[in-house]
């Protein structure tokens, strides 16, 4: 093998590796999709998530991440971890995908997605959806 193959060999595989890495995580909120009209006062969220792993909170594995839905709130500052025990704010922490929000009012509703890590970081870059939808009596 002669050293400029080599040196082609390392420059692609270092190109792959690189293109891999820069993919930051992305979440969308499947259902309701934005804009929609539902019945309530019982909405299911359903997530998906991409070029990260889901996993449960207690696993505290680096690469993984866990949903948390924000209804009717802001943004939590990006760089705190989300808090617990906070109306409105909800971790999946057991890695779940879907949720039931239960005994929402008629009106106009807000839900956003942040992926964060097993100690409930947001994701660096951040990975967040926001739905608004309309719950009908
Ligand atoms: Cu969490």
């Amino acid at each position: 093998m002669t050293a400029g193959r080599v040196l082609v060999t390392c420059a692609l595989l270092a190109a792959t590796a690189c293109t891999e890495a820069e993919r930051p995580a992305r979440v969308d909120i499947v259902e309701p999709v934005d804009g929609a009209v539902v019945c309530g006062p019982d909405v299911r969220i359903v997530l998906s998530a991409a070029e990260v792993e889901i996993a449960p909170a207690s696993e505290e594995r680096s690469g993984t991440a866990h949903h948390h839905l924000l209804i009717d709130r802001t943004l939590t500052p990006p760089s705190d971890t989300i808090p617990a025990g906070v109306a409105g704010i909800i971790h999946r922490g057991r890695g779940q995908t879907e949720f039931v929000l239960q005994g929402l009012a008629p009106g106009t509703h807000s839900v956003i997605a942040v992926l964060a890590d097993w100690a409930h970081l947001p994701l660096d870059p951040l990975a967040t959806d926001t739905v608004w939808f309309t719950v009908r009596p």
